[in-house]
């Protein structure tokens, strides 16, 4: 089987914020993907970088007063740092700003305007006067023209989601000043995305990964398909060959990013990058389900326009909740890798673990610490840790090591047939399958532990019992080997336990039925550790003061000026009279006098006083509001009361009814 080498990728993290759960949905299994291929007899890079242009990273970068390059490679370091404590480990990650990705981006886009899929174009853009520039992308806050729901210049991201051309917001307003921005007409240029129809439906027909992908792609081309603005009005990006005032798009040079990662390693490393992406080839994107558009539909197009291969398979992962809510770095429904994992003292293969074998990789994966701690402790520390404690424990205490023998061939089945599961599993991009199908073969072997007993069978056919546990031995180098993509850490641990001086990672899986030789071993140390429930406790307690905060960051108003709170007419009252409101078990309705003028209210206060006991008090009252039915009852002003319960204001001296508050 002499095939191309697997080129991975996955996208890269924008450098303007630190690493969460979101970006390891994807970065795990993509990295366990890797891991089984090389270990099935596959060749394998696996490439990554940070992407460091595009409008976000600029705004982040002026908030804090340093330069888009510092900030890309602060973040840089971050991101590369935070994946190899995860146990995620690219062969390159390089930057998108680096010359190299300049440069072949450049090279890309020269190809594309010689072969005639590149025009110019004039277009009103969004300009602030105040700021004196155009406004591109993240720049410009506005209306989003196909929903109405409020909108930045480059997509709908609180209301349909769409992508957004340069033009196309309403009401913009520069993010920066907040100035009403005006538009403006300026040349850009567009790629002819609308002319590669023909190429991409048969193109996503046969592409490889998961079907969300493809299935979502195809809908899209089959509505529509506009060019695309690839030029952006900044000083910091790729830029335009032949025009200094103008870089591309970062979603041009954002993808070119893996061609030019892929050639950094194969410079380091003697190798050509060519035969990753020229002609037929096998790369293999994992991505986030949000930006399957840029790769199912701009990217092939791209590469396909400039006469590279196109993509062997996309594989986009689903999302991300966190206790039931969206995924939310501003509503605090977010995990950090480092400050809220690894940090902490948590080892990367729990959480590994978790994200594999929660639900489907396409399906929706909805953290939280309670369900996280049951899965580790119930599947994890239970099955897995406690088989091959036991198993090991006995091996030594009863046999000093792994008894001689033969292993029997119904044994020999199960782990076979295990492998050929993972295998498919793996093959099919269904890592919880995979999974799933390791921690059967450990539940098996707990099982067949526990019926055969060998701490019993011992006292009578130590023969037997030297069988039983030859067998388990079997099974935990077969657990060993196979857990090793996903839990590489643990996998090591347990593959010295059973002796081994090498490292697992060197072995093939199918070594997995290659028999144990009978060996001295040393006492075993349980694999893993159990979540204890007051650590469990203490983890959801900052998630929530987390949430808590952001909800008290959120509902802060607004700071207003003296002259608007002089629109605001309060005066003291005094109530007259009260009655219930019939049918209405909340509303009263009240007779206020406000000086000189006594007015209708109806207050929804029924619930904590009773109307006796509000005659004769004296009250708060908001006299300029505008009036209203309620319950078609007329009521002209509002009484003040604080909290839930409402506690009616009053002034703490006496005054006359019809003194103005101020
Ligand atoms: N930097 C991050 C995102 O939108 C973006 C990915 C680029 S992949 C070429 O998820
Ligand atoms: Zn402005």
């Amino acid at each position: 089987m002499t095939q191309q080498p697997l080129l991975v990728t996955c996208g890269l993290p924008y450098t303007n914020g630190p690493c969460h759960l979101g970006h390891l949905r994807t970065y795990v299994p993509a990295d366990m993907y890797v891991r089984y291929m090389r270990r099935a007899g596959e060749e394998v890079l696996f490439v990554c970088g940070s992407d460091n242009h595009g409008t976000p990273i600029v705004v982040s970068a002026e908030e804090q007063g340093i330069s888009p390059r510092a900030l890309s490679e602060r973040y840089h370091k971050h991101f590369d740092e935070t994946f190899k404590r995860m146990g995620v480990m690219f062969d390159r990650f390089g930057m998108t700003d680096d010359p190299a990705t300049h440069h072949r981006a450049q090279s890309i886009v020269a190809e594309l305007e010689k072969k005639g899929y590149i025009y110019k174009q004039t277009v009103h853009q969004a300009y602030c006067t105040k700021c004196k520039r155009f406004l591109p992308d993240r720049y410009v806050e506005g209306i989003c023209p196909h929903c109405g729901k409020p909108a930045r210049g480059d997509e709908c991201d609180q209301g349909c989601g769409k992508h957004l051309e340069p033009g196309e917001i309403k009401d913009p307003v520069c993010k920066v000043c907040g100035t009403k921005a005006e538009f403006r007409d300026q040349e850009h240029y567009f790629f002819k995305l609308s002319e590669f129809k023909d190429f991409l439906l048969p193109f996503l027909d046969q592409v490889r990964g998961t079907s969300n992908a493809k299935n979502y792609a195809i809908g899209w081309i089959k509505e529509e398909l506009h060019d695309w603005c690839i030029t952006r009005t900044l000083e910091w990006g790729v830029k335009f060959p032949g025009r200094d005032d103008l870089v591309v798009y970062v979603w041009v040079d954002a993808p070119i990013g893996y061609i030019a990662f892929t050639e950094e390693w194969a410079r380091a490393n003697g190798q050509d990058w060519k035969r990753y992406w020229c002609g037929e080839n096998r790369v293999t994107h994992f991505i986030g389900g949000d930006i399957i558009y840029h790769h199912c539909i701009f990217w092939p197009a791209l590469l396909k326009g400039a006469g590279y291969g196109v993509p062997h398979a996309i594989v986009a992962s689903g999302m991300v909740k966190v206790d039931d809510h969206k995924f939310s770095k501003s509503r605090g429904y977010v995990v950090w890798t480092n400050d809220d994992y690894l940090d902490k003292g948590l080892p990367a293969d729990y959480l590994r673990y978790y994200l594999l074998a929660y639900t489907s990789h396409t399906k929706e994966l909805n953290f939280s610490w309670k369900v996280f701690s049951e899965r580790i402790n119930n599947e994890v520390v239970n099955i897995f840790g406690n088989f091959v404690y036991r198993t090991l424990y006995f091996a030594q205490k009863e046999f000093d090591g792994i008894p001689a023998g033969t292993v029997d061939p119904a044994i020999m089945d199960e782990i076979g047939k295990c492998l050929a599961n993972v295998d498919q599993f793996m093959r099919d991009y269904e890592f919880k399958g995979a999974v799933d199908a390791i921690m059967a073969l450990a539940a098996f072997g707990n099982t067949y532990i526990q019926t055969n007993a060998p701490w019993k069978l011992i006292k009578t056919d130590r023969a037997a019992a030297a069988q039983v546990i030859l067998n388990c031995v079997q099974i935990t180098k077969a657990l060993a080997l196979l857990i090793q993509p996903a839990m590489p850490d643990t996998a090591e641990r347990c593959w010295k336990q059973l002796g081994y001086y090498d490292s697992v990672a060197a072995h093939p899986i199918s070594d997995a039925t290659r028999p144990v030789p009978e060996a001295c071993i040393k006492p075993p140390t349980p694999l893993f550790v159990k979540m204890e429930e007051t650590q469990v406790k203490e983890l959801d307690a900052l998630l929530q003061k987390r949430v808590a905060e952001a909800n008290r960051k959120m509902e802060k108003t607004p700071a207003i000026s003296i002259d608007d709170f002089a629109k605001v007419e309060m005066k003291t009252g005094k109530v007259l009279a009260a009655e219930a409101i019939p049918k209405s078990s909340k509303l009263l309705k009240l007779q206020v006098d406000v000086g000189g003028e006594t007015r209708q209210i109806v207050s929804g206060i029924a619930q904590f006083y009773k109307p006796e006991e509000l005659v004769g008090q004296n009250v708060i009252v908001l006299t300029n509001l505008a009036p209203a039915k309620i319950f078609g009852v007329e009521s002209n002003g509002m009484i003040l009361a604080a909290g839930d319960a409402a506690s009616l204001l009053t002034p703490l001296k006496a005054v006359e009814p019809g003194t103005k508050i101020r």
